[in-house]
């Protein structure tokens, strides 16, 4: 694959046109070297003081300055979105590598010399818009392309099944996970009586409650977790022809999480991370890179699996289809404007091109109407495509006309069709045109409001998620659900969920059962399941234990791609550190995309043993080690001595230790770790562990072995050792 990446350098972004002209569409102001205006142009004198009846007096009805100002403050906020409030967005563009025409006429798919600008926006979905960006939760991951054929948006998630399987579901599901409506508590969590009261009344759930209990749920970074369409869509060609697809995105950095205590403490600590990880890596150039990858499945296959293609809590094993590698996005540049550009963005399923269509998938189906009406709410205006974030690039031509804060000043007297006055135009474009064609599905049956038998086997692919994982995956998995219903209050609630996940898989539900004192139960006193066919009895759709499936292995993030890019260092350093040492990791540590990140007793400069200094980057005070990906402790005895006696210093190589990540320490650097990880009396020269990398004095192959250790990520095996306190 890498071989495929490389051939397929993209050609820089400036040169293409697209992107030019994308440019143009967006009104830009800084502001710089001008005088202050009113909105209606008026350069303003005195920005200090109300317009008063003198010195001392009242302010003037007449201070329209003032009033203008105020009243424009006071409408800044629009409401947050329902769901997925809180997100960080970027820029890039997209390039396919070779032509798909094959499967879809869709034109930014063909033509591997095009860069498609894209706009992302990644979020998480439970918690206000103000919250805390360490959540469990799914994230979302949504893409808006700005083809010549106008937007596309690929509006997914890190996670490629949902939890629910109708659109009649999902008011309840969030009412269900968002904070409880009588005293707004928890925040952005989904540890809660109401959340897990929903699930385990919703069988369907049980597959996205295992990849929402897993680390998949608590990424290290937005650009290190995959992303999925998660319905089943269409590619349509240019003859018509149609194959289901389901979409992937796969991040070139690898896929990676951090720890449940981790995410906790990186809430209090940064509640930014992601969104100053991802803001940081693109100031910096790092830019962050996913290839898309599809899923096809000809339209005659479409019976050939054993679940439903249109059931959205099943994904296709890529054992049973593999994903194609189609082509690269690169993010590349921040948004100049969080409210224009990230806030006002304006996503929908149902943006789609010619060469994709949707398939009869009951959630996709609800999402086609809810996402319009949402910004007509949020935007105020269904003249909400016009603002520059939203706008394709391509021209619109039609006979909508006005609204609020309309900005298109459209030309002459037609605004209907067909008419003989604006000699028939705008008019309607053939397929051949570029017009866009639903696929022509046969649809035959009776209305009905029911479920297809088809659904119902809801524990299989959540057994094989679970059995797909790494042993420390599935002991995360454990823990998150003791701790998640540990937070229930109510004890029938918590029998239901063991019930449920003991036919997901028995000893799973035992140990979950074993850290809350409880035991599963054997069955329960009512039916769970909600939805059944219209005239079918309830018995018929009791839940029916897993069926015994192979583990796949794309599954587990633990065969993932490894790294040391973009990874941040800690650098623990006090007066009469080793210049040697910090010159010398600093170098290796740059030379692989790593960087080095300096943390000292103080803030300023910090001295080192060879009478000069350097500055801090962090005091202690300013940064926590689950901030970092890594901790070197360099030599120098008059360093290490302030620093064994620094409890803050013991703490982070601690925390670093308990939370399983890379530390080193060189010459006296590893008398902190001999305090930090076992206490005074080990001896670390001679007690070798996996992750902990140290020496008498610094060289190139302690150097090395700390890389190494950088790119593994985590050493999962210290985390068996529950004696370790943080
Ligand atoms: Fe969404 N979803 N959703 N959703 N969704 C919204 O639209 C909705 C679903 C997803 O960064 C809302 O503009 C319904 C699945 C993302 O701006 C809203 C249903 C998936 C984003 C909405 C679903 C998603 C949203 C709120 C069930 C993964 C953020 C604000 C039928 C494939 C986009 C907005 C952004 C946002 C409705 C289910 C992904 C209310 C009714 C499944 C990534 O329209």
């Amino acid at each position: 694959m890498k071989k495929n990446i490389k051939q397929n350098k993209p050609a820089t972004p400036s040169l293409n046109e697209n992107l030019k002209i994308h440019e143009l569409q967006v009104n830009r102001e800084d502001g710089s070297g001008e005088f202050l205006t009113t909105n209606q142009g008026l350069k303003i004198n005195d920005n200090q003081n109300s317009l008063k009846s003198h010195e001392r007096g009242g302010t003037l009805m007449e201070d329209f300055i003032l009033r203008e100002k105020i009243t424009h403050f006071d409408h800044e906020r629009i409401p947050e979105r329902i769901v997925h409030a809180r997100g960080a967005g970027a820029h890039g563009y997209f390039q396919v590598y070779e032509s798909m025409a094959k499967y879809t006429s869709a034109k930014f798919l063909q033509d591997p010399s095009l860069l498609t600008p894209v706009f992302v926006r990644f979020s998480t979905v439970a918690g206000s818009r103000g919250s805390s960006d360490l959540a469990r939760d799914a994230r979302g991951f949504a893409v808006k392309f700005y083809t010549e054929d106008g937007n596309y948006d690929l509006v997914g998630n890190n996670i490629p099944v949902f939890f629910i399987q109708d659109a009649i579901k999902f008011p309840d599901l969030i009412h269900a996970v968002k904070p409880e409506p009588n005293n707004e508590m928890p925040q952005a969590a989904s540890a809660h009586d109401t959340f897990w009261d929903f699930v385990s009344l919703m069988p369907e759930s049980m597959h996205m409650i295992m990849w929402a209990m897993s680390d998949r749920a608590i990424p290290r970074s937005f650009r290190m977790m995959e992303g999925f369409g998660v319905h089943t869509f269409r590619f349509l060609n240019e003859n018509g022809k149609s194959h289901f697809v389901k979409f992937h995105w796969k991040p070139l950095l690898g896929v990676h999480s951090v720890m449940w205590d981790e995410a906790l403490k990186i809430s209090g600590k940064d509640p930014d991370f992601h969104r100053r990880d991802l803001w940081e890596a693109i100031e910096k150039g790092d830019y962050p890179e996913w290839e898309l990858g599809v899923q096809l499945v000809p339209e005659e296959d479409e019976d050939k699996f054993d679940f439903d293609l249109l059931d959205p809590t099943k994904l296709i094993p890529e054992e049973l289809v593999p994903v194609k590698r189609i082509g690269k996005l690169i993010l590349n540049r921040n948004p100049d404007n969080f409210f224009a550009e990230t806030e006002q963005v304006a996503f929908h399923p149902g943006h789609v091109v010619p060469g994709i269509d949707f398939t009869n998938d009951p959630l996709l189906q609800g999402r086609l109407f809810s996402y319009t009406d949402t910004q007509l709410k949020r935007l105020g205006s269904p003249n909400f495509h016009e603002i520059p974030i939203n706008r394709p690039l391509n021209k619109i031509h039609n006979n909508q006309r006005d609204g609020h804060m309309r900005q298109m000043i459209n030309q002459g007297r037609t605004s209907y069709e067909p008419n003989s006055l604006g000699e028939g135009y705008p008019a309607q474009a053939t397929a051949q045109q570029g017009g866009f064609v639903s696929y022509t599905e046969r649809v035959d049956g009776n209305k009905v409001r029911a479920r297809s038998k088809s659904f119902f086997d809801h524990f299989t692919q959540a057994a094989l998620f679970y059995n797909s994982q790494s042993e420390p995956e599935k002991l995360h998995i454990v823990k998150a659900l003791r701790f998640e219903l540990g937070k229930v209050e109510t004890d029938h609630i918590k029998e239901r969920v063991l019930y449920l996940l003991a036919q997901v898989d028995k000893s799973l539900a035992n140990h979950v059962a074993e850290g809350l004192g409880m035991k599963v139960p054997a069955k329960l006193d009512k039916p769970v399941n909600q939805s059944i066919p219209a005239g079918a009895s309830v018995d018929d759709y009791q839940p029916v234990a897993a069926k015994k499936v192979k583990p796949s292995k794309a599954l587990s993030m633990a065969d993932t791609i490894r790294s040391p890019k973009t990874r941040k260092v800690a650098v623990l350093i006090a007066d009469g550190f080793s210049a040697k040492d910090l010159t010398k990791i600093q170098e290796a540590l740059e030379a692989e995309g790593a960087q080095a990140k300096l943390i000292a007793t103080h803030g300023g400069q910090i001295k080192n043993d060879e009478e000069t200094s350097v500055k801090a980057d962090h005091s202690f005070l300013t940064t926590g080690s689950v901030l970092f990906d890594a901790v070197y402790v360099p030599g120098g005895k008059a360093s290490t001595n302030i620093l064994r006696k620094t409890p803050e210093a013991v703490l982070f190589v601690n925390e670093a230790y308990k939370h399983c990540k890379p530390i080193a320490a060189s010459g006296s650097g590893v008398d902190l770790l001999q305090i930090a990880c076992w206490g005074k009396d080990k001896d670390l020269i001679i007690h070798k562990e996996d992750g902990v990398v140290v020496s008498e004095t610094y060289s190139a192959a302690f150097a090395k072995e700390f890389i190494e250790a950088i790119s593994a990520h985590r050493f999962w095996d210290r985390e068996k050792n529950d004696s370790i306190a943080a």
